[in-house]
């Protein structure tokens, strides 16, 4: 926990709290704001960098670039709350979720934004849907600690939208589908209406899935999407991580495309975004079946029974496979000191769990 003073009877405390939730803060924040601290929330980081949205002691909202102090122990990210000092920041809150993909060093992991509600998934479907990238994504979301949806883009170029719609909720099951379109302005309101005051969203695509168009759609504002230069090329692809305050309250982060390589996965996010072999592997015989051959395997044995399509578990060997690669990479030592050489009887699996 870190500062902790309710606000004292001081006549811009009102004012405080109020820019403070129109900022994303939540009870769930896990700080309490003091009047004699400046907090603020991080909206862009550029290079060493960062604009930081806070309240100045007479109440007055302010937006100040600030230097991070050599001592503050976290580096900010968009989405951060950060105390001030002398417009430096001195000090990160603890996050409450964080989107994290792997570095390209491949061995850190590198923090895209931070203290999240809702992780929205910006998949195209006017081109069909990426069921793979879509699985990705879901899993990356799992793992933040904020809930998933779906946000099914450029719903007006679509063909067979219900078709789509189903292979998105079997490819993510329990996760909430929506289908939108800029052009047209369906699936808008829905998303204006999810976005409501205290709630922390970022937009998760690849580049050129029409986030910042969503954005866009949302506020009316214009952004950046094209730039069409004049031998009639290019597009504006988003550069930074970039916090906005909607209109209708709640806050909205643009981050640029990532791409398929760049994403993130974990044992966690794998067992949430395949829901449904988890339920399944419940009654394998071995806790740490493969689903590979493996003896009185139920994933397996539903695949053959055509309850669970084929195609489901072939999508779920090939990321269980990259996740070994990533925890590889990352920290080799582990990986070989905690893996079991042989898989534990089942009765022995029912009592740890
Ligand atoms: N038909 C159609 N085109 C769209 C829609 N949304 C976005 N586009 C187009 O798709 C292109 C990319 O849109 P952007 O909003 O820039 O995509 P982005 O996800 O922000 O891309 P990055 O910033 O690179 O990550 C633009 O040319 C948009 O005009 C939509 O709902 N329907
Ligand atoms: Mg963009
Ligand atoms: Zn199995």
């Amino acid at each position: 926990m870190n500062v902790a003073r309710l606000p004292a009877n001081e006549p811009h405390d009102a004012n405080v709290l109020g820019v403070m939730r129109s900022l994303g803060y939540t009870p769930d924040d896990k700080f309490v704001l003091d009047v004699h601290t400046d907090i603020g929330r991080v909206s862009i980081v550029h290079g060493a960098r960062c604009e930081v949205i806070w309240v100045n002691h007479s109440g007055i909202e302010q937006t100040t670039d600030c230097h991070v102090s050599p001592s503050a122990a976290t580096r900010p990210v968009a989405g951060d709350w950060v105390t001030l000092e002398n417009e430096t920041i001195v000090s990160v809150m603890a996050r409450r979720s964080a989107l994290r993909r792997p570095d390209p060093n491949g061995r850190d992991v590198q923090v895209l934004a931070a203290n999240l509600d809702l992780v929205l998934l910006v998949v195209p479907i006017n081109k069909g849907l990426n069921v793979r990238m879509l699985e990705r994504f879901a899993i990356m979301a799992w793992e933040s600690g904020a809930q998933p949806f779906v946000v099914l883009s450029k719903a007006d170029k679509a063909r067979d939208v219900a078709t789509l719609m189903e292979e998105a909720r079997m490819a993510v099951p329990g996760v909430e589908i929506l289908t939108t379109s800029s052009e047209s302005g369906e699936g808008i309101a829905h998303l204006r209406a999810l976005l409501h005051d205290g709630v922390t969203a970022v937009m998760l695509g690849a580049s050129g899935a029409g986030k910042t168009s969503l954005l866009n759609a949302l506020e009316g504002s214009a952004e950046l999407t094209k730039t069409v230069t004049r031998h009639g090329e290019g597009r504006h692809a988003t550069t930074t991580r970039k916090l906005y305050r909607l209109k209708a309250g709640g806050v909205l982060l643009d981050i640029p495309g990532i791409r398929l390589l760049d994403l993130m996965v974990g044992q966690e996010g794998l067992s949430e975004t395949f829901s449904d072999i988890t339920a399944l592997a419940i009654d394998c015989r071995f806790r740490d079946c493969a689903h590979h051959g493996d003896p009185g395997c139920a994933v397996e044995a539903a695949v053959a029974s055509g309850t669970l399509p084929s195609r489901r578990l072939d999508n779920w060997r090939i990321v269980k496979r990259e996740l070994t690669h990533q925890e590889h990479r990352r920290a080799p030592e582990e990986m070989t000191r905690g893996r079991r050489t042989k898989p534990r009887p089942r009765d022995e699996r029912d009592q740890d769990d």
